[in-house]
């Protein structure tokens, strides 16, 4: 890549630091801009044809799409984020995908309504982490020792459970070792953590308190609301 790509950003977006994770990885120096995406600027609308962030500019080429950022990336510059053997790399192509439904849940859950829906919200991440668990090997990445784009698409889905996590305990972890471990190892990747802001944390907080949900409710009566 001839110039410093420019990462056009929002701060709590999972879906840019996904990106982040892996320009990092690649050791490939770039520009975060971040918009606000309540009010979009004329000049992002322009590079981004469906309003969202991420977008990687590239010279005078706009990408967007998280996935084909990443993919774009990983054409490009080594090391390599994904597995050599094609079934293997089709393999980890599919749980990319699981991970992008994940983020659906997740917005599933902090946007629930009232306490059933919360619950039944908790559930169904809690079968989504035994999933998880079941396609886990020894770590201590996604299949190995080797960090790949998987860990990059895992490491902010995961960042979320870390404020859930605060607010009350969903039931989620017991009896998954693997989860855990897995949880543990994103978290202090280097790359994963200048993902997000320094104060993703109280930033996320006041997006969820935000929200009008049960789980603003929760957040609003806990300790960290304080
Ligand atoms: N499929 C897209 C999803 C990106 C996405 O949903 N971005 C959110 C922020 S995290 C966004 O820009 N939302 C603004 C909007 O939809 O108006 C990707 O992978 O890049």
């Amino acid at each position: 890549m001839s110039a410093k790509p420019v990462l056009v950003s929002h701060e709590l977006c999972p879906y840019v630091q996904r990106a982040a994770i892996v320009l990092h990885e690649k050791g490939q120096a770039f520009e975060r801009r971040d918009i606000d995406l309540a009010r979009k600027p004329g000049w992002f609308l322009a590079v981004s044809p469906l309003g969202k962030t991420p977008v990687l500019l590239v010279g005078e080429q706009a990408i967007f799409e998280s996935t084909v950022i990443c993919e774009y990336l990983d054409e490009t510059l080594l090391p390599a984020l994904h597995p050599a053997d094609p079934l293997q790399r089709a393999r980890h192509r599919s749980w990319m995908e699981f991970g992008s439904a994940m983020l659906n849940n997740i917005a599933g859950f902090y946007n629930a309504a009232d306490a059933a829906s919360l619950a039944a919200r908790a559930a169904e991440l809690r079968q989504r982490f035994e999933q998880l668990e079941a396609a886990l090997g020894d770590g201590p990445y996604f299949s190995g020792s080797q960090f790949s784009m998987v860990d990059a698409v895992f490491g902010p889905v995961l960042r979320y459970f870390e404020v859930f996590d605060r607010i009350e305990d969903f039931g989620w972890w017991a009896g998954l070792p693997r989860l855990r471990d897995w949880r543990e190892a994103l978290r202090w990747r280097p790359s994963v953590m200048q993902a997000a802001r320094q104060d993703y944390a109280e930033r996320l907080q006041a997006f969820l308190l935000a929200r009008g949900s049960e789980l603003s409710r929760r957040l609003a009566a806990s300790a960290l609301a304080a």
